[in-house]
């Protein structure tokens, strides 16, 4: 009897602690939106098509696989290290001149993202966090690679003050075919600052490849708008992709952790420029005017990350779809893209490999996943977390 009584008193206390947690939230629209909403449909399995190999293992941490040409890949290890795999082979020694980071909460050696010329100019872009005296932000920087490391740094975007908090960095940088620079950050922590034009946290932003700001960004010339914002409202985005024939750019954002509203709530959204993407007025599948809502929501959470389109040869079947993966929901998602509108959808590698943490199409048409089972939310793993390839079955 007295079990029951302080089980009951238990479950109580941890609602009234909820709910006021999640104050200002109407329990009822949430309800309401998720099941008036439509799914994207699944999709027959085409797991029958490819079969996995590891091509590496020991990593730490990693955050970013970029290729750079056909048999050589990129990795950032979020401690600072810039890898490099060349011929399927993880080269021993990290690339010199990487920047100083602070591998503190979900910041380090972030993305990693190549000049559209860097087959002729050798640019890579490098976002990671730094530690200054007004707190910890995410830096982007400019290095020519050269067969002594990375020279001639030129900082891009120099960071802006946030939270005191090391989390919610973003951080996925990426060329469009407008060959600006785009850059995700997270709101670190503090969902307000997501909807203040006048912080650039919680944005993506667009710059010139000199970190100079385009004339064609769509608040330049307001005086209560940033210049560098293209799009807000957004809580965490970890991933992004642009289409590098069509330029649609999509991004992953995570959803709430209960903490700041119902858990949940994972997004794939369509970028626009000058569009708001909602948090923290808006999230799950609900809906207000002047914002937009995600082409896809999750709930509960599958905590997406790193995505891409494919466009390989390897895979007819998938050219054309966006892939991302993700990390408690350790799969990789293929969503069928009728233009930019997803049509259907298949979960790949579910529980195989861990927490998974990004996907990008190699130089050779294979993907290549990269596992996050070293970093502080995830369980450990003695032989380092692993590079993925997918290539097809028969060959
Ligand atoms: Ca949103």
């Amino acid at each position: 009897m007295w079990i029951v009584v302080r089980a009951t008193y238990l479950i109580v206390i941890s609602f009234i602690a909820w709910t006021s947690m999640a104050d200002a939230y109407d329990l009822l629209s949430w309800l309401k939106a998720r099941l008036s909403s439509e799914e994207v449909p699944f999709l027959e399995s085409t797991s029958d098509t490819f079969r996995v190999d590891v091509v590496a293992e020991g990593l730490e941490s990693p955050w970013a696989v970029v290729p750079a040409s056909r048999d050589r890949l990129f990795i950032t290890e979020r401690p600072g290290r810039l890898r490099i795999v060349e011929h399927g082979r993880l080269l021993p020694d990290p690339v010199p001149g990487a920047p100083r980071v602070a591998y503190q909460g979900q910041g380090g050696l972030l993305d990693i993202a190549l000049h559209p010329e860097y087959g002729t100019n050798r640019l890579a872009y490098l976002a990671y966090t730094v530690e200054t005296d007004k707190g910890l932000m995410t830096r982007v920087t400019r290095f020519e690679e050269t067969g002594e490391g990375l020279m001639n740094p030129l900082v891009i975007f120099p960071g802006v003050p946030g939270s005191a908090k090391a989390k919610h960095f973003g951080c996925r940088i990426r060329f469009g075919i407008d060959r600006k620079l785009y850059i995700t950050l997270g709101e670190r922590g503090e969902g307000w600052r997501a909807q203040d034009l006048m912080d650039l946290n919680g944005k993506t932003l667009r710059l010139n490849d000199d970190g100079l700001i385009p004339s064609d960004n769509p608040f330049v010339g307001r005086k209560d708008v940033r210049p560098e914002v293209f799009s807000w409202g957004h809580r965490n985005s970890q991933g992004m992709a642009i289409h590098p024939e069509t330029g649609l750019i999509l991004q992953t954002e995570h959803g709430p952790s209960w903490d700041d509203a119902p858990g949940g709530g994972d997004e794939v959204n369509l970028i626009t420029a000058g569009s708001n993407y909602g948090w923290p007025l808006v999230h799950h599948r609900e809906k207000l005017e002047g914002t937009a809502p995600p082409l896809v929501e999750y709930t509960p959470a599958l905590a997406p990350a790193g995505c891409t389109f494919y466009l390989g040869d390897a895979f007819p079947a998938w050219r054309g779809d966006f892939f991302f993966v993700n990390l408690k929901g350790r799969r990789l998602v293929r969503l069928k893209m009728d233009g930019h509108r997803p049509v259907g959808q298949e979960h790949l590698l579910t529980d195989s490999f861990g927490r998974l943490r990004d996907v990008a199409q190699g130089g050779d048409g294979y993907l290549y996943v990269i596992t996050s089972d070293t970093d502080a939310y995830g369980p450990g793993r003695a032989r380092g977390d692993r590079l993925l390839r997918l290539r097809p079955a028969k060959q």
